[in-house]
């Protein structure tokens, strides 16, 4: 079951690296580039984060989160730069919104700062302005006819909550609720896409686990796997709330954000890398798709393989069990499916000099072996390389692991390479991805139906401050009015969205007006 599942996606790997002219209509390859238009109803866009763009960390009454606190401590970031001002999109949203009327995006995607909105959470108060600056922007996207897709929690968690044991203290899946609750209520009548959380993978491993990121917590071997089981207790809550609470009067659609690599084997004729591939994507998507998408509960291989290196007498596991009855309540708990994807990685069984070298916890207990092939062409990103059929091999993976759920990507994207307007490795790069999204779609079937470029603009980009920059408009941080200018890739993206993908530019579709007049 599990070696035919992996040979689907194989073949379609090899297929998406060989692709191959056929008499089919829809098999319609030029050099592997696929001319393809998506459906009218096709929803292209840019994201951002409220911690990377808006500044005003400590105006009107917001509270500290913890990615203040960490870039303020000095010693986490690059030249101990800090978010402060960022963007300054907090004062300068109105910029945001002729930028993104410009592209003709039709959603966009940003985070709420919860410690804007609920300064204290232990308290549960509502600050009226940090309301009143998401009402501003939220109606002035719907006046500009550009979808407002929310996301709740994109990691600047108040620090008052990590003073009063963080994700393991269950109090925070009330406090989550509660936020949930102020932001659905307030907002709710104009947000059709909403996210619960963004990439709760890099939030527990990278902040709870390797310590890289806020709050800087290295416990890998326990803290992800428990943080993690309540983020997705706190998810599920979010979603029942709106289900029975909203969804009968603003019919809209929650989901969650996972981050994932594509995972491949690295040598696809050995079936122990095969099996390592798909290991490596159950520890990584599975962790938190399989309880919401599938039955409520960690997928059988990383329940397995967590519990035999956890090295216990009694049978215990440092992942930690559902209940029966929460189960019930996590599964089914979307309706649509948030993928964050950039990059890929090649699998195999881990050997004992590989296990040394990582800490021991959930990268040690997967037993995988996770390289990069080094023809890849890099980004200026350590981890970034340039694998555009990873797009479509984890597409297909969704659809066959997920019930071809309906998927939205909502970030794709790639760091500067030369600091200049003329970012041609950035078209290079999403022009080959969507073209991978589009085949996935168009031929693969897999139910795609958004995408989203991270990021509209330059900004805070973690602890890497603004050394590494992703925006399709540049920011200048040395202006004080923080102009958004195009690059070449602003451009070039506009006239995808326009074009609804890749029309065949000899046989451009009978509809398409703007290439006949
Ligand atoms: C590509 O599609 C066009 C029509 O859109 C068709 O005429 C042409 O034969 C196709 N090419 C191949 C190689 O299938
Ligand atoms: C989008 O349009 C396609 C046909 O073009 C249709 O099959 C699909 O159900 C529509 N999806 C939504 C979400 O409306
Ligand atoms: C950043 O801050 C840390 C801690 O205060 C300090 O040790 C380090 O020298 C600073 N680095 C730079 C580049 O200023
Ligand atoms: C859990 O959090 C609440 C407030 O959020 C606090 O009152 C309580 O003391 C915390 N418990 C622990 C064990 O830290
Ligand atoms: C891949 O594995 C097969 C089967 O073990 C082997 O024959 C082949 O040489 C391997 N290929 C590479 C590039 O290592
Ligand atoms: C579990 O035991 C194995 C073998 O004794 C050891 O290699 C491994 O590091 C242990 N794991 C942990 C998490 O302590
Ligand atoms: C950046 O790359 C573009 C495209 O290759 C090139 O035209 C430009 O001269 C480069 N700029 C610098 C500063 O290297
Ligand atoms: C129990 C506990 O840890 N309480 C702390 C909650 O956070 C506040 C603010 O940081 C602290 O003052 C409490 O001691």
């Amino acid at each position: 079951m599990l070696r035919l599942k992996m040979l689907i996606l194989l073949s379609i790997v090899v297929s998406s690296v060989f692709p191959c002219a056929a008499s089919d209509d829809k098999r319609n390859f030029t050099e592997g580039f696929y001319f393809g238009v998506m459906p009218e109803n096709f929803t292209w866009g840019v994201s951002t984060a409220a911690f990377q763009i808006e500044g005003a960390w400590n105006e009107d009454g917001k509270s500290e989160s913890i990615w203040d606190r960490f870039s303020h401590e000095g010693g986490h970031i690059a030249l101990n730069q800090t978010a402060d001002v960022s963007c300054d999109s907090y004062h300068k949203w109105r910029d945001d919104i002729t930028i993104l009327k410009e592209l003709g995006v039709k959603h966009y995607r940003f985070s709420l700062s919860w410690s804007r909105i609920v300064p204290d959470p232990t308290t549960g108060e509502v600050n009226q302005a940090g309301v009143n600056f998401y009402l501003n922007l939220i109606t002035a996207l719907k006046e500009a006819g550009i979808e407002p897709m929310v996301t709740l929690f994109h990691w600047d968690l108040p620090q008052i909550l990590e003073d009063n044991g963080s994700w393991g203290n269950e109090t925070i899946i009330q406090q989550y609720k509660h936020y949930a609750d102020v932001a659905f209520s307030h907002f709710g009548y104009w947000v059709k896409y909403w996210l619960t959380f963004n990439e709760p993978w890099v939030v527990t491993w990278s902040g709870y686990g390797i310590g890289e990121y806020a709050p800087g917590i290295k416990q890998p071997a326990t803290l992800p796997y428990l943080y993690a089981h309540t983020i997705i207790k706190c998810h599920a809550q979010a979603w029942h709330l709106y289900d029975t609470t909203y969804r009968p009067r603003f019919n809209g659609m929650v989901s969650i954000t996972l981050n994932t690599d594509f995972f491949a084997p690295k040598n696809s004729s050995k079936p122990e890398d095969v099996e390592a591939a798909e290991r490596a994507a159950q520890f990584s998507v599975g962790w938190f798709a399989h309880p919401i998408y599938v039955d409520g509960d960690y997928p059988q291989v990383m329940k397995d393989y967590v519990q035999r290196n956890t090295n216990s007498t009694d049978g215990s596991s440092r992942l930690p069990k559902f209940t029966d009855s929460e189960k019930l309540f996590i599964k089914g708990t979307f309706d649509y499916f948030g993928l964050n994807h950039y990059s890929t990685s090649l699998c195999e069984p881990a050997d004992a000099a590989y296990q040394a070298s990582v800490p021991k916890g959930y990268l040690g207990d997967m037993e995988v072996k996770l390289t990069r092939d080094p023809k890849w062409q890099k980004s200026s990103s350590s981890y970034l390389y340039y694998v555009p059929w990873g797009m479509r091999g984890i597409l297909n993976f969704i659809r066959t692991n997920y019930n071809n759920t309906p998927v939205i990507v909502t970030e794709n994207g790639v760091t500067d390479r030369n600091g200049t307007l003329l970012d041609f490795f950035r078209i290079q790069y999403i022009r080959a991805y969507i073209n991978e999204l589009t085949k996935a779609a168009l031929i693969d079937n897999c139910n795609v139906i958004g995408y989203t470029v991270w990021s509209i603009m330059d900004n805070f980009e973690w602890t890497s401050g603004y050394t590494q920059k992703f925006g399709l408009y540049y920011v200048d941080f040395d202006n004080p009015q923080r102009p958004r200018v195009a690059k070449q890739s602003g451009t070039w993206y506009k006239g995808v969205i326009a074009d609804h993908g890749f029309p065949d530019p000899m046989f451009p579709p009978k509809d398409d007006l703007r290439r006949t007049t």
